[in-house]
């Protein structure tokens, strides 16, 4: 049977072979208790935004159905990330082996300690938005935005 919630994620790593990161981190995605992985985008290599100073990034999104609560999904999604060696220096936008932020819960906006829902950057990063699109080309975000609409801001036309 379906599980309740969609969760959208996004999956980040720009240490020790990130492509091969986000790939383990999608099959243990796809293994998570109460949950089932629906969708998956393909990889986009971006800039890192942050310091300069540090390797390239992959980057994807996942699209879940999920019975887990929100703090039990970021529950589970900070033991993957620790198993993927994520060691957090606290450097702000560091580099990182593996980071899966929690993009979008259902329609749901939520504010506490632990979790923003949406995740902040979400309307202005590129490689947030593309991999969202390629998922789910209409999806419109809790604040009623189209991820299409948004998009136009990375694109140019001749004039
Ligand atoms: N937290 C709050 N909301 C959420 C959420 N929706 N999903 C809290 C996940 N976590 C959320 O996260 C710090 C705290 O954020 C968590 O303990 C959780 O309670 P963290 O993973 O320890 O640290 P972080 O990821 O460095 O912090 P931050 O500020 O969330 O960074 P971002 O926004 O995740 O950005 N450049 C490229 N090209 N690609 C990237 O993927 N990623 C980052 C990290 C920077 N630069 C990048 C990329
Ligand atoms: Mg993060």
């Amino acid at each position: 049977m379906k599980n309740k919630h969609t969760a959208y994620i996004g999956i980040g790593s720009n240490l020790n072979e990130p492509i091969q990161q986000v790939e383990l981190a999608l099959i243990e995605l796809q293994n998570l208790v109460d949950t089932s992985l629906v969708k998956r985008s393909t990889l986009y290599r971006s800039f890192p935004l942050g310091s300069a100073n540090q390797p390239d990034y992959i980057n994807a999104v996942a699209v879940l159905n999920t019975d887990l609560s929100t703090i039990e999904l970021l529950n589970q999604l900070q033991a993957i990330e620790n198993k993927q060696g994520r060691v957090r220096s606290g450097e702000k936008w560091g580099p990182r082996t593996l980071d899966l932020d929690i993009l979008l819960y259902d329609n749901q906006q939520i504010e506490t300690e632990r979790l923003s829902i949406p995740h902040p950057g979400i309307y202005e990063r590129a490689f947030v938005l593309y991999p969202l699109y390629e998922c789910v080309p209409d999806l419109i975000l809790p604040n009623g935005q189209k991820v299409y609409d948004l998009l136009k801001q990375f694109t140019s036309t001749k004039s």
